[in-house]
Formats: C-alpha cells, structure tokens, sequence
C-alpha cells in the first residue's frame, strides 16, 4: 500500500438542494451560517470562527443527495500522496483544477473504497474570519464544521478503510459479536468522520459547532416561531459517546444536520479509546432517551464523481442484533 496522504480534517461538504431560496432560509436564518458567495446555482457558507471560503456548499438540483465529502490535507503534496494511495487502491480518481469547485484549489477527487465521492485539498482562498464581529452575530450563531457521519453497511469495513488512512479511533459502540458505530479523528476532537450502521452508502449527517448550548437551545426557538419544529428530529440532548450537547434538525431536502458542541480534546498520542456496550442506554443518550426509529433509518443518498447516485448495499446484521433491536437493527420508535 502506498503512503496515505496526511490529512488534517474534515474541511466541507456538497448537498444537492433542491430549492435553494427554502435552503437558505434554513442554513441561514435558522443555523446562523454565513454566506460567503451565492449565485443561482450554488451557495456556500461558513461559521463564524472560520477563514476558507466556506464549509459548505449548497447545489441546486433535481435530487436531494450528497454531491462531496471534502477533507483538507495538511500540506500541498498530500493531494499527489493522495492521488497515489487510491490509484493504489483501485479507486476512480480525478485531479481537479483550482476552482473547479469556488474557493477551492487544486484537489484530487476520488470514488473511495466505501462509495464516497471524497475530495482532498490543500490551498483555498481565505475569508474574513468574523469571531469578533459581535455586532453581526445572530442569537443562533454557530462557529465551524465538525464532522461527518456516514451511513455504512459493514462498520468494521469502514474501521479498516480509514484506519490505514491514518485516522484514529475515540469510541465505538460494540458488543462481542458486531461493531455498531466508531467515532474517527485527524484533528485533536473526538472525530472527523464517524461510521453509522445502515443500508448505504448514504449520509448520515453533517455536524457543526456552536460555542456553548445556548446558541442550540436558540435555534430550537427559533424553529418555534417559524412553526417549522417538525423539522427537529432528536434532541436537545448529550451523547454518551463524545460527551457532546447535541440537537438533530432535517433540511428542508430531509439532509441532516448535527448542531454540536464541547466534546473533548484528543490530541495526546496515547489518548484512551472508549468501548461503549450497545446495551448500555446511556451510550447515544446520556439522559437515557430513546432515539426515534426515523434517525436509525433515513440517511442522504450518496452520487458517484459523474453525480450518478451510488447502488445501496444491506447492512451486515448480526443475529444479537436483530434480536436485541439495537442500534437500527428494529425496535425503538419512541420520540427523542
Ligand atoms: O448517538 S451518539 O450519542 O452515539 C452520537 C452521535 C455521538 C456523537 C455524535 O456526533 C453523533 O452524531
Ligand atoms: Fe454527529
């Protein structure tokens, strides 16, 4: 296997929307992101604590689906290393000129192992960063992307196809017979990119940071007075695994949208792994909650780098997990 391109973090994500006026209103007046540029065909937005160009980018199409996964490589040679490691792999590769995608350098885009249109990338144009441009912060402000969560329907595939390259793992949700998720980190958090079970491959959601849960708790009210609070699908809450506050929202295309905060740091060689029993109730739920059936279920669909959608396969089950019903395999319908 050639050397795996060092990788810093995951940078942004690619939704196709399909109506991008009811996009915005979401992504903006309901998450306070920012727009960094738009134009009829796309927006692109950031927080407000970061300098590239955006974390996101908002396409408009027919299809709601996720057009990319892009993480940004730590110096300018990582995009050839990664051009390397997954020709070496097999994987559909492409090398993208500077502003193939706005803002964005030369990157290498690639249909990884798992059936992910990823993308890797060093340069980008730099934004104004506004962390102190109160006097324009919205109640419901959230500071940067923080990771994302894809739906896989063999984890412990998923476990070795990011391991070798280069990621660690903070905590998994296991039990002797299966792995049921596993939470993976470049940067010093707790993950980048965490392993969902389920049909896939789908997105399972994308995560941004707010600095404190009062900017969360803000949007929930927000979500009141527009009378949109169907759009609220899990929480408010704290996970057992990453100790995080978190609250689930759906996009008006159904994406879903992870707002986060206060996990811990990772960043010690030596950082301990935490093992999660999946009958431990406490594991997605440190209050216990049960988590409605349609977060286990629904998931974005994923395109090819042609933007064809990706074939589904059906999740590897074990037998304790179908009888247990745990963690999507069947059972629990109750809300939050
Ligand atoms: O559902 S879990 O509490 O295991 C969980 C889900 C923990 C951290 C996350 O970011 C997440 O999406
Ligand atoms: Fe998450």
């Amino acid at each position: 296997m050639n050397p795996a391109p060092d990788i810093l973090r995951a940078a942004y994500a690619e939704l196709v929307c399909t109506d991008l006026e009811r996009s915005r209103w979401f992504y903006v007046d309901v998450l306070g992101l920012v727009v960094t540029e738009e134009n009829d065909e796309a927006i692109y937005l950031k927080g407000f604590d970061e300098f590239l160009h955006h974390s996101l980018v908002l396409r408009k199409g027919d299809t709601a689906a996720l057009a990319k996964l892009a993480f940004r490589v730590c110096a300018p040679e990582d995009i050839d290393k990664a051009e390397t490691y997954f020709t070496g792999l097999g994987a559909e590769v492409r090398r993208l000129p500077a502003g193939t995608t706005r803002g964005i350098g030369e990157a290498i885009f690639v249909l990884d192992p798992l059936g992910y249109p990823v993308e890797f990338f060093y340069d980008a144009e730099h934004t104004e960063r506004l962390h102190q441009q109160y006097h324009r912060m919205p109640s419901n402000r959230l500071t940067r992307l923080d990771h994302f969560n894809i739906t896989v329907p063999d984890v412990a595939e998923g476990q070795k196809y990011y391991a070798d390259l280069g990621f660690r793992m903070s905590e998994s949700i296991e039990d002797d017979e299966h792995v049921y998720a596993a939470w993976y980190y470049r940067k010093p958090t707790t993950h980048d990119l965490a392993l969902t079970s389920g049909d896939g491959p789908r997105l399972h959601h994308i995560a941004f940071s707010a600095a404190e849960r009062e900017q969360i708790l803000n949007t929930a009210d927000i979500l009141g007075s527009y009378q949109a609070e169907d759009l609220i699908e899990r929480g408010p809450g704290r996970h057992g695994v990453t100790n995080a506050f978190y609250l689930y929202l759906r996009d008006p295309d159904g994406h879903r949208i992870e707002l986060y905060t206060s996990d811990y740091y990772t960043g010690d060689p030596d950082n301990p792994q935490i093992r999660w029993d999946v009958s431990n109730p406490r594991r997605r739920s440190w209050w216990g909650h049960d988590i409605r059936a349609s977060w286990y279920e629904e998931s974005s669909e994923v395109l090819d780098l042609d933007g064809v959608p990706v074939p589904i396969r059906t999740q590897v089950a074990s037998e304790r997990a179908a009888a247990i019903g745990a963690d999507g395999f069947g059972i629990p319908t109750a809300s939050h």
